[in-house]
This record gives structure tokens, C-alpha cells and sequence, in this order.
């Protein structure tokens, strides 16, 4: 079976050969080197992307910056209509965009929909947010003077994406970031430029047909040794929302804000789920077996430790058993339709799988399930009793590695909870209401997500999306997280005769 994959590179636009630098409709000849796409699938070649140089990154900056110019002129409402269409666009592209991100990345095709749903779900939330770009107005102190908040446009937002969504993340920024004013230069992983290159090509015509100036999206296939520090450095560029590993992040953030630019810093995850005595368990295992399994382990949102009451250890421990049983028997080729567990991304990630199950052996733990690589990029996902100290459970493996611990009380449980450096994700399964609202209390998780009776992963579009300590403080995609991508004044208006001084002043000349 080819599962029509030709048919779907050809209706998208992939060729043999790629431009990887658009400025929206216009497609450079570049003249970087050449990035070569292998699906995890089966190692084979997908296709060849032509990268940029820093010449042709000098030539995106500069029509993003014209276009910047005409963008922020244009009433948010009416760009929120161009992203309406977008998000039109996307639907009709649903199933293409999403076999090609299951070929490219490797995860499965319900995934790989499920990705593109999102972006859907954040152009339309980004349409309503085009009419709600609100400040506060304040009454002054002084008489006949009034006083507001307003948000303008920032200007050019850099967009660094990773492997795992190739195509959500860039929408989650840069949808909010087009209502907002801005323009968006998009830098993908070259792990999975061809999924870069289908979004703008499905984009094109929305643009054209708009008049949309050159510039307003751009996206830059290139190397990070070409382009990595041209970029963040880069003053013309405010803003530069990151999504990757801590230690990218880390120097992003480093090196952005030595310019004291801004960053959106969305970074690695530790996620845990707390199973208490209470827990449904009819609900709770397939939360963890989604978050654990689920799309091989490399989401930022991945369940990567679960603390569990004594009471019930060996219960869940059993039944956590006999459903990665059941999972074996459905790892395989991603676009197959009974596939739960597709490839991890590629050679380097087999060696991390592998790399972390050594350790956890090293430090004394217990394999209780897995410990396997398949063939080629397939392994079998793991869990092992472990303790929470350990190096190998304080680190994220991007691999379906689960780490499982036991706890006695609730305060006990929140402190190994806590006890990492990343803060992205977490949840606890109980019936108990005051376990439930002391696990979201400030005494609680430290995450930016905790959830109560669902699991780590699979964050709606609505809610802010970042988290606290190494996953680097960022917030992007729904709440209010588009006040980041503008700028922020503070306007006092006197329609009076005189000019009366804050806190009561004097000054008379
Ligand atoms: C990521 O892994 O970078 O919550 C983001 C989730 C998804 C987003 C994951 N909505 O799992």
C-alpha cells in the first residue's frame, strides 16, 4: 500500500526540489545548500529543500519590514478576514497537510489531523480576537483628563518551531501575530521543512487573491549555523517566540535578550500525573497511556512520570502492564488507520530511547515493560520504577519513557511532583475535591498547565499554552496571549484649560 502519499505531495505542491524561502507568494531561488526530508516511516528520501543564505535571509528581512509598514495600517478587523480565509484554506487542505505531517514527522494520521485542526482552531480564534484587541480606559486623578491603555502592533515576530508540530506551532504564533499587525518570519526545524513548505503554499493563494503584500508571512528553510545567530540577534526583530529543547532555548533567550528583545520561550516538559487513592481508574489509565505513548513520546506535553498512592500502586502498575500489552500489537507504519505508536523522528532519537533506559538500569531502577528497539526508528515504549532524584528522571527524554514512583501523602506527592526544573504540564486523577483544588491551589503544581481528571497532553487552542521554571515562561496561542505580540502604550489626554501636575505638584513659573 502507498496510501496515496504521491497523489498528496503532488496536490500540496511538493516537488522533487524546493525553494525553502517565501516572502508569501513569491518563492526565492536560493542559494544556501540543500536540506535532504527522510521520513522516519522507512528512512526514505521525501524530498530536497533549497535553503537560504544569509543573502537570501537580508532579502526576507527587508520586505518584511516594508510589509510591516502596510500591514499595521490595516484595521485588525480586515486582517482577521484575511486569517478567516486562512483558516477556510486549511480546512480544504485538512487531510493533505495532515498525511504529509504523518510522512514528514512520523506521528499518525488521527495525530497528524488532529494537528491541523488546531491551527484551524486558532485562525478562528484569532478572527474573533481581531475585534478584541482591548486596552482599559482610567479615570485620572486630574480633572478634565482621561486616561487608556491601547496595543499597537510590535513589528517583525521570529517564529522557531521543532520537529514534533511542524505546522500547529507556526499557526499558533503567527495567527495571533497577523491580527496583531505584525509580520512573521518563520524559521522551521530543518527536520521537517517540506511540512513548512506545504503551509505557505496553501496559504499563497489567500494572499494573492487579498492583495497581501509581500512579506507578511515569510518562512527561511535554513541551517541554524547560516541563519541561528543572524536571527536572534537580529534588532529589527522584537520578538522571537521559540519552541524547542531547554538548552535552545536557553541561548535564544540569552542571546535576545542581551538586545533586550522579547521572547516567547516554550521548552522542555517533565510532565507528571499524580493517581490518587480515589482516582478514577477507568478514565485515568488511557489518560496516561495517550499522554505516555501517544505520538511516541515527543510532545512537550508527553506524560514522562506518574506518582501513584501506595494504596493502589500495584493495581495501576498491573493495569498500566497489560495496556502497553495491547499497544504492542499497534506500532507500526503511521498512516495505517490501526496504528496507535508511529517511528520516533529519527537515528539520534532511538539512541536517546535507548540512552535512558540504560540509565534508569545503571541507577538501580526497574524495567517493567519494553526496553526495545524494534527496527529502524520503531521502539518499544517503555515505563520503569524509578526515583524522582535521579539525573536520567530530572531530564526530558523526547521517547516513550515513562518513569512511575509511589507516594503516601498528598504533600508528598506534590513535592516529587515539583521537584524538577521544567514546569510545562501536569494533572492529578482523584474524586477527592479537596486533593483536586489543593493540586491547582498556589500550593499545588508549579505548571503553567495542571489539569484535574484528564492528562498531561492534548491542550486545547483556547488556553494560554507555556509553563514556568526551564520550559522558559512563555505563553502562547489562546487567553490573552496576544498581548505579548503587540506593544503597549499608556496614553493621558487633557481636554481641559489648565495643566494641573500628578500627586498635586506645584511648578508655578
Ligand atoms: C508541543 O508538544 O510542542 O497540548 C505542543 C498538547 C498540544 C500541543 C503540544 N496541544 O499536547
Amino acid at each position: 500500500k502507498n496510501f496515496g502519499v504521491q497523489e498528496t505531495l503532488n496536490r500540496l505542491g511538493i516537488s522533487d526540489v524546493n525553494a525553502g524561502v517565501s516572502t508569501g507568494t513569491e518563492w526565492f531561488d536560493c542559494k544556501g545548500d540543500i536540506t535532504e526530508s527522510y521520513s522516519p516511516i522507512d528512512g526514505s528520501l521525501i524530498a530536497k529543500v533549497k535553503n537560504a543564505d544569509k543573502d537570501d535571509y537580508e532579502k526576507v528581512l527587508v520586505k518584511a519590514q516594508e510589509a510591516f509598514k502596510v500591514w499595521r495600517k490595516m484595521p485588525a478587523p480586515k486582517r482577521g478576514e484575511i486569517v478567516r480565509q486562512i483558516g477556510n484554506a486549511l480546512r480544504d487542505a485538512k487531510e493533505d497537510l495532515g498525511k504529509l505531517v504523518t510522512l514528514e514527522m512520523g506521528k499518525i494520521y488521527q495525530e497528524g489531523l488532529g494537528e491541523v485542526q488546531e491551527m484551524i482552531d486558532i485562525c478562528d480564534f484569532a478572527v474573533g480576537q481581531s475585534r478584541m484587541l482591548y486596552g482599559f480606559t482610567m479615570h485620572s486623578e486630574r480633572p478634565d483628563h482621561k486616561m487608556m491603555d491601547q496595543y499597537h502592533p510590535l513589528g517583525l515576530v521570529g517564529v522557531i518551531s521543532a520537529f514534533n508540530f511542524p505546522v500547529a506551532v507556526w499557526a499558533w504564533n503567527a495567527m495571533i501575530a497577523a491580527v496583531c499587525g505584525d509580520v512573521v518570519i518563520w524559521k522551521p526545524s530543518s527536520k521537517v521543512p517540506l511540512c513548512a513548505i506545504a503551509c505557505h503554499k496553501i496559504i499563497q493563494n489567500v494572499l494573492k487573491e487579498n492583495n497581501v503584500p509581500e512579506g507578511v508571512f515569510s518562512l527561511v528553510v535554513a541551517k541554524s549555523s547560516v541563519m541561528g545567530d543572524n536571527f536572534i540577534e537580529d534588532k529589527r526583530v522584537p520578538l522571537i517566540s521559540v519552541t524547542g529543547s531547554t538548552a535552545i532555548g536557553k541561548r535564544v533567550a540569552e542571546k535576545v535578550g542581551a538586545r533586550l528583545g522579547r521572547t516567547i520561550a516554550e521548552l522542555g516538559g517533565n510532565n507528571a500525573i499524580i493517581v490518587a487513592p480515589t482516582a478514577d481508574l477507568d478514565i485515568a489509565i488511557p489518560g496516561i497511556v495517550f499522554g505516555s505513548v501517544g505520538t511516541a513520546g515527543q510532545r512537550c506535553t508527553s506524560t514522562r512520570r506518574l506518582i501513584i498512592h501506595e494504596s493502589i500502586y500495584d493495581d495501576v502498575k498491573n493495569r498500566l502492564l497489560s495496556a502497553y500489552k495491547q499497544v504492542k500489537s499497534k506500532i507500526g507504519n503511521p498512516l495505517d488507520e490501526n496504528t496507535l505508536v508511529g517511528p520516533v523522528i529519527d537515528e539520534g532519537a532511538v539512541e536517546v530511547y535507548q540512552n535512558a533506559i540504560a540509565e534508569v538500569k545503571k541507577a538501580g531502577g526497574t524495567i517493567v515493560f519494553g526496553d526495545k528497539v524494534l527496527e529502524g526508528n520503531y521502539v518499544l515504549p517503555t515505563f520503569c520504577e524509578v526515583e524522582n532524584h535521579w539525573q536520567i528522571v530530572q531530564d526530558e527524554s523526547f521517547v516513550p519513557v515513562l518513569y512511575i514512583m509511589k507516594y503516601s501523602t498528598l504533600d508528598e506527592a506534590i513535592e516529587l511532583h515539583n521537584n524538577v526544573p521544567q514546569g510545562l504540564s501536569s494533572s492529578i486523577f482523584t474524586l477527592n475535591m479537596r486533593e483536586a483544588q489543593t493540586f491547582i491551589s498556589a500550593v499545588g503544581s508549579d505548571c503553567g498547565i495542571a489539569n484535574v481528571n484528564i492528562g498531561t497532553s492534548g491542550a486545547e487552542i483556547g488556553g494560554a499554552f507555556g509553563g514556568e521554571k526551564e520550559t522558559g515562561g512563555g505563553r502562547e496561542s489562546g487567553s490573552d496571549s496576544w498581548k505579548t505580540y503587540m506593544r503597549r502604550q499608556t496614553n493621558t489626554l487633557n481636554f481641559g484649560t489648565d495643566l494641573p501636575l500628578a500627586q498635586g505638584i506645584k511648578f508655578d513659573l
